[in-house]
């Protein structure tokens, strides 16, 4: 018979790319959304997969829309996807993000308890919630110290997950993801915002482009595969949290670079600190400057996972490096650039 599972936040980059891994394996996918973002399914018409998903439109804020939802379908999986998910935003909106990042996990969680305490599920945990991290690698026995409304209240979710696994004997597991990135990527996240702005700029439609800390490091995969681990998770024995990351971690700095190698610009970094800048070596303009206006009130330094727990659990592995990831995505920019 097939299965059906419920993804909230279905028009997201991990929502795409998840509806599509489980529509191939002959699932009925249930996708749903805050109301605001139900319009906008462009993720979901470049993977054509638009007309094959049930929406529902699902406030993570209302209990009583939850329950309609998970009564109304013979769910077996569901994944939390859904989430205010910018860091940046999070000190701004800080109890909206509380409530919907983090609460709306336990809604979820209480509402499976009471209707079917049977049905899998999912949370998106983040590497952010590691924080301010002194360790090399981390995996799921580091310490979290998170540092934005964001990381709280995914540990919030993180470990309520963990709890009514205990407490109550539900397959609910976390999935502890790096970053990750795609051609699907929103563009107010930084390697999205780099490769756009940087085609942008060739296509004489930005001067420059501005950014705020290029120092910080990051542990980035390929979104369209770490979804198939979300659903790896799911169809172990018991359920288990796992990391899920490349083992490699890489300064903004350094995919700014293997970004302008690959569109062939010839560049140099000169100055410092807020005054660094990158130039087109060609005709000696500004590519890219810093605007401290992009900088956390608290950032996350360093992040670099050690996914060994899921490589021999899961059996799942990362394939794509930075490299290729850069290319895969400036070549999805400009194919659909006049779009
Ligand atoms: P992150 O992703 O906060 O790691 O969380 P993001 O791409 O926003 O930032 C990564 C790093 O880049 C630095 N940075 C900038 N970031 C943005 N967005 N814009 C800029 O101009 C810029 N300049 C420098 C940031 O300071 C940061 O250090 C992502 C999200 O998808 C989370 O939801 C998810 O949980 C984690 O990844 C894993």
């Amino acid at each position: 018979m097939k299965k059906t599972a419920l993804i909230t936040g279905i028009s997201g980059q991990d929502g795409a790319y998840l509806a599509n891994f489980l529509i191939k394996k002959n699932y009925k996918v249930i996708g749903t959304d805050r109301r605001s973002a139900r319009s906008d399914n462009w993720r979901l018409r470049r993977l054509k997969i638009d007309k094959k998903i049930i929406y529902e439109e699902m406030e993570l804020g209302e209990i009583y829309e939850i329950e309609r939802i998970i009564k109304k379908y013979p769910f077996s999986e569901i994944y939390n996807l859904a989430a205010q998910s910018f860091v940046a935003t999070s000190f701004k909106s800080p109890l909206n993000t509380s409530n919907i990042t983090g609460l709306g996990t336990l809604r979820i969680l209480e509402t499976i308890r009471n209707i079917n305490s049977k049905i899998k599920f999912y949370q998106a945990s983040s590497s952010e919630m590691f924080g301010d991290v002194l360790n090399k690698f981390q995996n799921e026995k580091t310490p979290l110290n998170p540092q934005s409304p964001y990381a709280v209240s995914k540990v919030f979710s993180h470990y309520i997950t963990k709890n009514y696994r205990k407490s109550y004997n539900m397959f609910a597991v976390s999935g502890i993801l790096f970053n990750h990135e795609s051609p699907l990527r929103g563009e107010e996240f930084v390697t999205r915002k780099i490769v756009r702005g940087l085609v942008k700029i060739i296509k004489n439609d930005l001067k420059v482009l501005e950014v705020g800390n290029i120092n910080a490091k990051r542990d980035w995969g390929y979104a369209k595969e770490y979804v198939e681990a979300m659903w790896k998770m799911l169809q172990q024995k018991k359920p288990d949290d796992y990391v899920i990351s490349t083992g490699n971690s890489y300064t903004i700095k350094e995919f700014i670079n293997l970004t302008t190698k690959y569109l062939n610009l010839e560049t140099k970094w000169v100055g410092k600190g807020i005054k660094e800048k990158l130039i087109n070596k060609k005709n000696n303009k500004i590519l890219i400057k810093i605007n401290p206006k992009f900088f956390r009130p608290a950032e996350v330094n360093f992040l670099n996972g050690d996914c060994s727990k899921a490589k021999k659990k899961l059996k799942w592995r990362p394939k794509t490096d930075l490299k290729k990831l850069v290319k895969i995505m400036v070549d999805d920019e400009i194919n659909y650039y006049k779009y």
